[in-house]
Formats: structure tokens, sequence, C-alpha cells
């Protein structure tokens, strides 16, 4: 059964914000896998990226060895994301598709608008500009203090990671506020163990969509 969201449009845009380390990816997956498991079709979609170009774009953000000014860099993401709600989001959601997104606008918002000290609405506005308004359907933003979600990363640290503590906290506190004044926002408690963590983002996704997501508990 597919589900029409309030702009009509057949499919269901859904998207994972949070800090670095906050478990966008291991839950993005494990739904994924659940969702597999039941038969229930979807996409599973990141960026910067989703798109060759973009791909190519994410390359270059994330770089350390990357000098960019922070209008080039929130350019660089927009031209990223301008190509993704054309290529891959927007078709998918004409055709029905449950899309799920690791970050969209909300990482643009806080990570150039406030901790790159554009502005908030100056952010928004080219976002609009680029994405032409799709807007999610839901954002899930698991919460984490930025420290705990650093601490959790294994990898070597790229060019976002690499930046201080006191950027690091101002994305933070970006999505606290965004959080409260953007539409749509679910916010999971993210410090605790995995497992919980997925109920709490089931639970909260089959009370808003239950045809997408079936209440009950996970079966392996
Ligand atoms: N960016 C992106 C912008 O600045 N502006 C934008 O508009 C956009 C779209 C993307 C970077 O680009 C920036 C933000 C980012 O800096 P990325 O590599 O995609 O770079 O970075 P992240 O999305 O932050 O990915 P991360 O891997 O850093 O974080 P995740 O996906 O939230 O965390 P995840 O799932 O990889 O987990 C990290 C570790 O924690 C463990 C996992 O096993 C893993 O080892 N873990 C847990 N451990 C204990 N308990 C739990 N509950 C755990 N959940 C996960």
């Amino acid at each position: 059964m597919s589900s029409t969201t309030t702009d009509g449009r057949a499919g269901l845009f859904l998207v994972f914000e949070g800090v670095e380390g906050a478990g966008k990816t291991t839950h993005l997956r494990r739904l994924s896998r659940r969702l597999d498991r039941q038969g229930i079709a979807h996409i599973v979609v990141r960026e910067p990226g989703g798109t060759r170009a973009g791909e190519r774009i994410r390359d270059i953000v994330l770089d350390p060895g990357s000098e960019l000014f922070p209008e080039t860099e929130l350019l660089l993401l927009l031209a990223a994301r301008a190509e993704f709600v054309r290529r891959v989001v927007g078709p998918a959601l004409e055709r029905g598709e449950l899309v799920l997104g690791d970050r969209y606008e909300l990482s643009t918002l806080a990570y150039q608008g406030a901790a790159r000290g554009i502005g908030i609405e100056t952010a928004r506005e080219v976002n609009d500009f680029a994405t032409d308004g799709l807007r999610p359907d839901g954002t899930v933003l698991l919460r984490i203090a930025p420290e705990s979600g650093r601490g959790r990363k294994t990898e070597a640290a790229d060019r976002m990671e690499r930046e201080s503590e006191a950027f690091h906290d101002s994305v933070a506190e970006a999505y606290d506020l965004l959080s409260r004044t953007e539409p749509g926002v679910i916010v999971i408690d993210s410090d605790d163990s995995p497992d919980v963590v997925h109920r709490r983002i089931w639970t909260s996704l089959s009370e808003r969509w239950p045809d997408r997501f079936p209440p009950g508990e996970e079966r392996e």
C-alpha cells in the first residue's frame, strides 16, 4: 500500500540527521534490512553524494586537503543536492517509493548556516533554489552529545570531522534549535544501545506511517 503525503506525492521521503557518529548510517542499514525482510520497497541514499557528480563533489568537500571558503562549501554541497533531487529523490517519489536519506537540508542549515556562519536563513534560501523547495515528509534527528558521537568513530577523520570542538558544538546547538522550529522533526535519543535506539526509531515511524513501518517487534 502506498501512502499519499500532504503535498500529494505518492512516495515518502524520510531523512536521518545528527552530529558526526550519531548513528545515522548504522540505523539506516538496520532499518533497510528490516524493510527488506518485510518486503517493503525502499531506497537508501546519502548526502553529499547519491549521483556520479555528487560523489565527486563529496570527495572534494570531505578531502582534508581541500581549502574551501564557507560559500564555496555551501555551493558545492547544494550543486550536489540539485542533481540528487532531480535525478534520484524526485523521480523515486513520483514512482511512489519510500526514500530514506542520510542527511539533507537540516545538515546544510546546521553546518553551513550556523557553524560556518553563513546564516540559517541564507543557507535555507540557497537550499530552496537548489531543491526547488522539495522537503522531506519527516526528519529523524538522532540526538547525542557531539563528543560522544565523535568518540564512536574509528576511521581517519575527514575534513569536516577535523573541525574544532566549538564547530561541532555549534552544529549540535543548531540541530537542537531546528528540532524546535522546523516542521516534521522527530527527535530520538541515540545515546543507548543500537537495539534500543532501533526500537525507538521503528516505533516513532510506525506511529506516523504504519503502512510502511508495520507496528510490532522485530523478527530476525
Ligand atoms: N555535510 C553534509 C554538511 O556539512 N552539509 C550538508 O549539507 C551535508 C549533506 C558527511 C559530512 O558532510 C557534512 C556533514 C558531515 O560532516 P559523512 O561521512 O557522511 O560525511 O558523515 P556522517 O554522516 O556524519 O557519518 P558518520 O559515519 O560520521 O556518522 P553516522 O552515520 O551518524 O554514524 P555511524 O552509524 O557511522 O556510527 C558511527 C560509529 O558508531 C557506532 C557504529 O558502529 C560506528 O562505529 N555506533 C554505535 N555505537 C554504540 N552505540 C550505538 N547506539 C551506536 N550507533 C552507532
